[in-house]
């Protein structure tokens, strides 16, 4: 065979994608367990010269040794079925690309798998969407290194690209790719869920939709600048047509979700990293989607309607402005940390600044301040965001707006779970000394779990039951 690229899946994101190969002058050859997808697929782009087949054998040999394949199918079994499709037609050496929304441990299974087998197995998240795919998607490829040599050239020409840097790298071994584009999407929730209380503060404030949405755009002209930011004025100035209202009064308030959200909060509970911004985000979708707690709690509980009272709403506007960068960096710095521990933990090494360089453009939360962090991680080995400087000024000059908006929206009764949960973490990592000392006292006062003292080494335990004296620990619990 010749094809130098094959595409497995050819629904939305796999048909694009394939298409974004072939316009890049790679020979292309695609593969979809139901024909009739292939067939629609060459019908609509003659232009793109594919080299279709009908069947995994003859697919697998229109591609040139060591053949280079990726999957775009739906993650979990069908991801599974794929590859055992393929697998007794490849040979040893091949590489085949999970282009999928694979859950990470899935993926270091299946590298595992794979590699014990002879084959090179790459788990590469990506992200943007059908346009994405299309135009120039954010890659997040992992996998054995050396095998990278023969497809990352291929990934890089295709991904995004800014200011002429790919938006692919090669993020570390089996599951690490995967791992890295999970919290993407983490972020990713974290982002839209402090959009969203932008947007609720706001109208407290009185704005309408289309005020807002001029906000926003004239918000993404700034530090903000980001495709959320963008597309938030788009959506809040769409007029519903049935109605003539803003289409946002008419969107039913549940949101929907697809489980990456869920896994990062999983994972950073799994690894002891606090991501507390990241986790309220995923919660507020769930509290959003439980129409029986909303029900009984909208019959129960009093409280502010929301409407906030302001002598300046200019002024109220630009806090919400500097509470929302606030926010935002919070997330971010939250995401990092858990993947800079997951890194450690799982032995990936993997380069922060490379995460947030490949997120510039081509995926969902694109956007100006990544390039600031990814410069910030280049420049110093950071244990978190927070402590690069340039960023802690700024937390600094933003710090009442932030505190304001917190208190305002608390008085007024507008939920804010991302925004107020971001500036306790704030407070809290900053803080000299916090109440797990006293934590530790109620823990040894119940369960003799013993604590360590401020000014003398050692693990100590207080008799409470008895004259209250303190004892030296021998065992720890
Ligand atoms: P879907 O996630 O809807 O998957 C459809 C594809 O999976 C079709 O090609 C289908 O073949 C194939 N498939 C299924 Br379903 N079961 C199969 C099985 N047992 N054996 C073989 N093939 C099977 O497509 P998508 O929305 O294009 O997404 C593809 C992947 O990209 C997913 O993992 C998704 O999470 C990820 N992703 C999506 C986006 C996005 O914006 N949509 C963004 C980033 C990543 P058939 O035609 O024969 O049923």
């Amino acid at each position: 065979g010749s094809a130098q690229i094959g595409v497995v899946g050819m629904a939305v994101m796999g048909s694009n994608l394939a298409r974004n190969f072939a316009s890049k002058g790679f020979k292309t050859a695609i593969f979809n367990r139901t024909y009739a997808k292939t067939e629609d697929v060459l019908a609509a782009h003659p232009e793109a010269g594919f080299v279709a087949s009908e069947s995994v054998e003859e697919f697998v040999d229109s591609l040139e040794k060591p053949r280079r394949i990726i999957m775009m199918v739906k993650a979990g079994p069908a991801t599974d079925a794929t590859i055992d499709a393929l697998l007794p037609h490849l040979d040893q050496g091949d590489i085949i690309v999970d282009g999928g929304n694979t859950y990470f441990p899935d993926t270091r299974r299946r590298e595992k798998k794979l590699s014990e087998l002879g084959f090179n197995f790459i788990g590469c998240g990506i992200s943007g969407g059908e346009t994405g795919a299309l135009l120039g998607p954010s890659m997040m490829p992992g996998g054995p290194k050396d095998s990278y040599a023969h497809i990352g050239p291929i990934l890089e020409k295709v991904a995004a690209q800014y200011d002429g840097e790919p938006c692919c790298t090669w993020i570390g071994p089996d599951g690490a790719g995967h791992f890295v584009k999970m919290v993407h999407n983490g972020i990713e929730y974290a982002d839209m869920q402090f959009i969203g209380e932008a947007y609720d503060l706001l109208k407290g404030a009185g704005l309408s939709a289309t005020e807002a949405a001029d906000v926003f755009a004239q918000w993404n002209t700034g530090d903000l600048d980001s495709y959320l930011i963008e597309i938030t004025s788009e959506v809040l100035r769409q007029v519903d047509a049935r109605t003539g209202k803003p289409l946002v009064d008419v969107v039913v308030d549940a949101a929907g979700m697809k489980g990456t959200g869920t896994w990062t909060v999983m994972e950073s509970l799994n690894l002891g990293v606090p991501a507390a911004a990241i986790a309220e985000a995923v919660f507020a979708r769930a509290a959003s989607s439980s129409p029986e707690l909303r029900a009984a709690a909208q019959a129960a509980l009093q409280g502010p309607d929301g409407t906030i009272n302001t002598d300046d709403r200019d002024a109220f506007v630009a806090d919400v402005r500097q509470a929302l960068w606030c926010a935002k960096v919070i997330a971010y710095a939250q995401g990092l940390h858990l993947i800079k521990v997951a890194g450690q933990q799982y032995g990936w090494d993997i380069d922060v600044a490379a995460c947030a360089r490949i997120w510039r453009a081509g995926c969902i939360i694109r956007a100006k301040l990544l390039d600031r962090i990814s410069n910030e991680y280049a420049a110093g080995n950071l244990e978190t965001l927070l402590e690069a400087p340039s960023i802690s000024a700024e937390l600094a000059n933003c710090n009442d707006a932030w505190r304001r908006v917190v208190a305002k929206a608390s008085e007024a009764g507008v939920p804010i779970p991302g925004f107020s949960s971001a500036l306790s973490y704030y407070d809290l990592v900053r803080a000299k000394r916090t109440n797990a000392a006293l934590t530790q006292g109620l823990r040894d006062f119940f369960g003799s779990h013993t604590y360590r003292r401020v000014d003398t080494d050692g693990t100590f335990h207080t008799q409470w039951s008895g004259d209250r004296s303190e004892v030296e620990a021998v065992d720890s619990h």
